[in-house]
């Protein structure tokens, strides 16, 4: 029998819709509560639990825990690179203590697996730019990418000294049309496919030739399930895993979308998530996932273009 209760927390978002759905798949609906600040989003009305929760209210957390008896954690809740820049201290607050609230309360209750992810933000000018190793120097410059820095080496505190199992992924900028993005660096070129279609004209707030390491959601979500299931003893990483799907830059994929779009056209008008794009890496080596727990990522460009526009009405 299936004994496991997961909780999805920051289930509206544009991971957490699409995570929660394919968890509810996997383990079953009424297996999956989920939870954000936000009204339930549509696409999860009617598939399973759903509860208004602020994870910073510890108390509140903690009590819901023990009510549903929670096994499993999806911690997904986080103010990202763009927005954390506006508001710096918001966002370490909440990237930080909703961490620390879910790790305190695992170690204490019967949670035996969490997932909170990483981000490609914790690297920094310093890193290298080309196939960025999973151990290299690592000087984030924006508040979203210490905040994520720290947060791994949280994550390892609490593996190593109280046994949590909590498992990361750094993941790169996701493409999905699912949710929309929640205030990235990446977002772009998520949009760029809503303009292509609705507009055929897309105004670009990156430089043409600022290449970003990227991945397109079902990779993301099958990452993610893959690195939870695996057994704990593969795994040799305790901060955060690299994973790679794909690498473009804003001319690339404006050329990928022209190939069905004939008359779609860019511009480019930089503002300030440029530098934040630059103190990036263009590119990840994840070789250390692919020998631990057998990443292997399935969309290129190509693919993930024309699933894209597909699928977006
Ligand atoms: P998102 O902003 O789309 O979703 C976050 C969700 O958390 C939102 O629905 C929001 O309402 C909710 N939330 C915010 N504050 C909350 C609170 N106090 N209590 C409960 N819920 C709260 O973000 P996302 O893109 O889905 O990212 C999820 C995680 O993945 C984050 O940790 C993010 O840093 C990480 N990540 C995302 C990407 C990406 O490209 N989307 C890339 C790297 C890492
Ligand atoms: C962002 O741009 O902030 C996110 C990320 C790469 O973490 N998409």
């Amino acid at each position: 029998m299936n004994k496991e209760r997961i909780l999805v927390i920051g289930a509206c978002g544009q991971i957490g819709v699409e995570l929660t759905l394919a968890l509810r798949k996997k383990f079953g609906n009424d297996t999956v509560v989920a939870s954000d600040l936000r009204e339930e989003n549509p696409l999860l009305k009617g598939t399973g639990p759903y509860v208004a929760l602020d994870v910073m209210n510890k108390e509140m957390l903690h009590v819901m825990v023990i009510r549903q008896n929670i096994t499993r954690i999806y911690l997904l809740a986080a103010i990202l690179s763009a927005t954390g820049e506006k508001n710096p201290n918001l966002a370490w607050s909440l990237n930080m203590q909703s961490l620390l609230n879910v790790l305190e309360i695992a170690r204490d209750e019967n949670v035996h697996k969490i997932f909170w992810p990483s981000s490609i933000a914790v690297f920094g000018p310093s890193s290298p730019k080309v196939q960025c190793p999973q151990q290299t120097i690592i000087e984030p410059v924006t508040v979203y990418g210490i905040s994520k820095y720290a947060g791994e080496f949280w994550c390892n505190y609490y593996h190593q000294r109280y046994g949590v199992d909590v498992r990361s992924i750094r993941y790169p900028g996701l493409i999905s049309y699912k949710s929309q993005p929640g205030g990235g660096t990446t977002d772009y070129a998520v949009e760029i496919f809503y303009d292509a279609k609705e507009k055929k004209n897309y105004e670009c707030f990156l430089k043409e030739d600022t290449y970003l390491p990227m991945m397109y959601m079902p990779d993301a979500i099958r990452a993610t399930i893959e690195l939870m299931e695996a057994p704990a003893e593969r795994l040799t990483v305790r901060t955060s895993y690299n994973i790679h799907g794909m690498s473009f830059s804003p001319k690339e994929v404006s050329a990928e979308i022209q190939k069905h779009i004939k008359d779609f056209r860019i511009s480019y008008a930089p503002d300030y998530r440029q530098p934040i794009a630059e103190s990036w890496p263009q590119s990840i080596d994840d070789s250390v996932a692919r020998n631990d727990w057998g990443w292997k990522p399935e969309y290129d460009l190509a693919a993930m273009t024309e699933d894209m526009l597909r699928n977006i009405k």
